[in-house]
């Protein structure tokens, strides 16, 4: 561990910082190190991988950053190296063979980390994972550090990289601050505490601007996409005395729209801010007949059991899941489920 004085109670405590210190030993002992996260990478995915990779490049390890997807659009200039390499389908056997230390980010169930999945668990390769969802440890990782308090799994990461002794730069704390700031809705969310306001705080001395990156993240839209935006609006609906808000983005409102599925982030986000609503969904299909579902909570109503109860997961105020099949029968389930949420059964 370095000077720092071990990590934070609302971390994980002592125990958190015993195991950070055993992965920081697991990590000096690897040969070459790959970092990845889940599918369709987020702020928090995309930014605290990149961080991770550049600390481990600082130490001089042989690292590579690799994702199942691109992430959107407007992450991709946080990495002007093209240190993250992007994987469409699953990766030729030999790939990784160098690789002997796998870090999974912000993800606990291999399965999440798309066509890369198949690398955890395979022989000759330990697994470490971090990962700030509620869940249970998995044997599959040697190292399994799961922190449901903290605001973003960058946290976790910058907790890592004090433990291995490399002081954040200009690019590790932008990095970092991407990820913190886009998992709390830049600091708006219930996830917001002090602690991830300390870190922000931190990172903003090592050299993140907030109004720049806030402008490159969310500033930065095509025209197209704001049409389609206003066209989501329009077709909004209100059901259980405005309590619940969804819309849907069929294929063909999507393939017409001419906008990328990746730059929809953010759109369900804008429908929290309907007076009233308690919960909001935005449905979008996205092969034909298979439904991505984005739920947002809002006030006291959680939405992570209604994803459960579709097979999927996420947090109390932002959970989601996929579901194939008939859109009219998913809408009716899913709005009884949100009734029987509100109803508080
Ligand atoms: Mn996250």
């Amino acid at each position: 561990m370095s000077d720092r004085e071990g990590i934070e109670e609302e971390l994980g405590g002592p125990a958190a910082s015993e195991m950070v210190g055993s992965m920081c030993r697991r990590i000096v002992a690897s040969r070459s190190i790959l970092i990845t996260s889940h599918h369709h990478p987020d702020g928090d995915a995309f930014g605290s991988s990149l961080a991770l990779g550049l600390a481990l490049r600082q130490l001089e390890k042989p690292v590579r950053v690799a994702s199942d997807h691109p992430p959107p659009q407007r992450y991709r200039s946080f990495d002007p190296d093209g240190l993250v390499e992007y994987w469409e389908e699953k990766p030729p056997h030999d790939a990784f063979r160098e690789v002997d230390l796998g870090i999974l980010l912000d993800a606990s169930e291999p399965s999440r980390a798309g066509c890369l999945a198949e690398l955890i668990g395979r022989p000759g390769m330990d697994w470490i994972c971090l990962d700030h969802h509620p869940g249970q440890r998995s044997p599959v990782f040697t190292h399994h550090w799961i922190a449901p308090r903290a605001a973003a799994t960058g946290s976790m990461v910058l907790r890592l990289i004090d433990a291995l002794g490399v002081k954040p730069d200009r690019s590790i704390a932008i990095s970092l601050f991407v990820a913190i700031a886009t998992d709390t809705g830049w600091f708006r969310f219930s996830n917001t505490s002090p602690l991830c306001l300390r870190d922000a705080a931190r990172l903003i001395a090592a050299g993140a601007a907030p109004e720049e990156l806030y402008g490159r993240i969310y500033e930065d839209h095509s025209p197209e996409r704001m049409a389609l935006l206003g066209r989501v609006f329009s077709g909004l609906k209100l059901e259980l005395d405005g309590r619940y808000a969804w819309s849907v983005i069929d294929r063909a409102i999507l393939e017409s729209s001419g906008v990328p599925r990746e730059e929809l982030d953010g759109f369900v986000e804008a429908f929290r801010g309907i007076r009233g609503a308690q919960v909001v969904a935005l449905v979008v299909e996205v092969e034909p007949n298979e439904f991505k579902v984005s739920l947002r909570a809002r006030g006291g109503a959680a939405v992570d059991a209604i994803a459960a109860s579709f097979g999927g997961g996420g947090h109390a105020k932002a959970a989601g899941f996929r579901r194939t099949g008939d859109l009219g029968d998913l809408l009716r389930r899913l709005r009884s489920k949100v009734e029987e949420t509100l109803s508080g059964k």
